[in-house]
């Protein structure tokens, strides 16, 4: 449990040090879940006025997988993922004056506005390659992964992906590549049922995701994605085992997806799915449920006001600048371009 405490004096008790370092880890968690949320929430705002050129696919209700994986994740991890990917950036960043040039396709974003929401990237700070074309960054991890064995090198791969993938025979592949390796990669499913408009049950001629990979030689957990603790918690332990006896760890974790594949908008109109009541929604929201953790905790709206201010005129910062920054020039073209 975290626990609330005033900041740490020099003469103070190791108990009460520990505690006030929870509280302050707590905090800094819960501003990293309000940034990627508040960030997809100022997408929704800006994107009707038509600047930014870019599908954008939303993750509103999977935040905790990222930020829990992320800080799990032991420092130098190197991360590959999909186009839903503004939360693992944001998590694994921090920043949004770039993250927003990317979107409004600006020089002074990620890829100097090349790359678009799709393909974004942070290699400086692990996150190497985001696609659009679904299970291709699966072989890319574990080659990643391959080549830090090679090398005798401890990085840990994490490789995020949504249950779509899984359908595709790179995935199968790559993971019996990875286990028969024994690789140092983290698999991450984030599975919302949903591949666009199909539940899986439309697609997969299995039960279940983590009872087929359990016949493979890794760890396997699954849990509730849309909870912060549950997340952090699982990873915790599927890293302390990967340890233990190296083998590929495997996470399933599953959320819902409060928006439309792609776009900014909710689509419970369309009919391929319900609208859950306003109390579900409440129990799948990771933001409201970090919330209500941290209040139970003793942190105080005081503390969690403040931090969605300064949240706020971050993006309010970013949003402005890559609003008003200058597009690449045409010299730049092809530059930066490999594929
Ligand atoms: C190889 C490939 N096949 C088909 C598509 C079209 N497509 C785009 S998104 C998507 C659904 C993927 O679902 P999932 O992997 O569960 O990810 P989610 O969108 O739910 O995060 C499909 C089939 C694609 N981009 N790439
Ligand atoms: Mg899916």
């Amino acid at each position: 449990m975290l626990q609330k405490a005033s900041p740490p004096t020099l003469r103070e008790a190791p108990a009460a040090r520990e505690a006030s370092v929870k509280h302050a880890e707590a905090l800094a968690l819960y501003r990293k879940l309000l940034l990627v949320r508040r960030a997809e929430e100022k997408i929704r705002e800006e994107y009707p006025t038509n600047d930014m050129k870019t599908p954008v696919h939303l993750g509103i209700g999977g935040e905790a997988i990222a930020v829990g994986v992320c800080h799990a994740a032991p420092p130098g991890a190197r991360a590959f993922g999909t186009y839903r990917n503004h939360a693992w950036y944001l998590a694994m960043t921090g920043e949004t004056d770039r993250f927003f040039g990317e979107l409004y396709g600006k020089a002074i974003g990620a890829a100097k506005g090349k790359a678009g929401s799709m393909h974004l990237a942070a290699p400086q700070h692990g996150l190497i390659a985001t696609s659009a074309v679904v299970a291709t960054t699966i072989p890319l991890a574990v080659g990643a992964a391959l080549a830090h064995q090679y090398r005798d090198e401890p990085t840990l791969v994490v490789s995020f992906f949504g249950d779509g993938a899984v359908e595709e025979g790179a995935f199968w592949e790559s993971l019996n590549f990875a286990c028969l390796k024994r690789l140092r990669i983290l698999f991450v499913c984030e599975d919302n049922d949903l591949a666009i408009h199909i539940p899986t049950s439309q697609r997969q001629g299995f039960r279940s995701i983590p009872d087929v990979v359990r016949g493979f030689r890794c760890h396997v957990m699954s849990g509730a994605g849309y909870d912060l603790r549950t997340v952090m918690t699982s990873a915790h332990t599927l890293l302390e085992r990967m340890e233990t006896d190296p083998r590929p760890g495997f996470l399933h974790l599953t959320y819902f997806r409060f928006l439309e594949h792609v776009g900014p908008l909710e689509d419970f109109h369309a009919g391929y799915r319900q609208k859950p009541s306003p109390d579900e929604l409440a129990r799948l929201d990771p933001v409201r449920r970090f919330e209500q953790a941290l209040r139970e905790d003793g942190v105080t709206d005081h503390e969690l006001e403040a931090l969605r201010l300064s949240v706020d005129e971050q993006l309010t910062r970013s949003v402005r600048a890559a609003q008003q920054a200058p597009f690449a020039s045409p010299a730049e073209l092809s530059t930066d371009v490999w594929a």
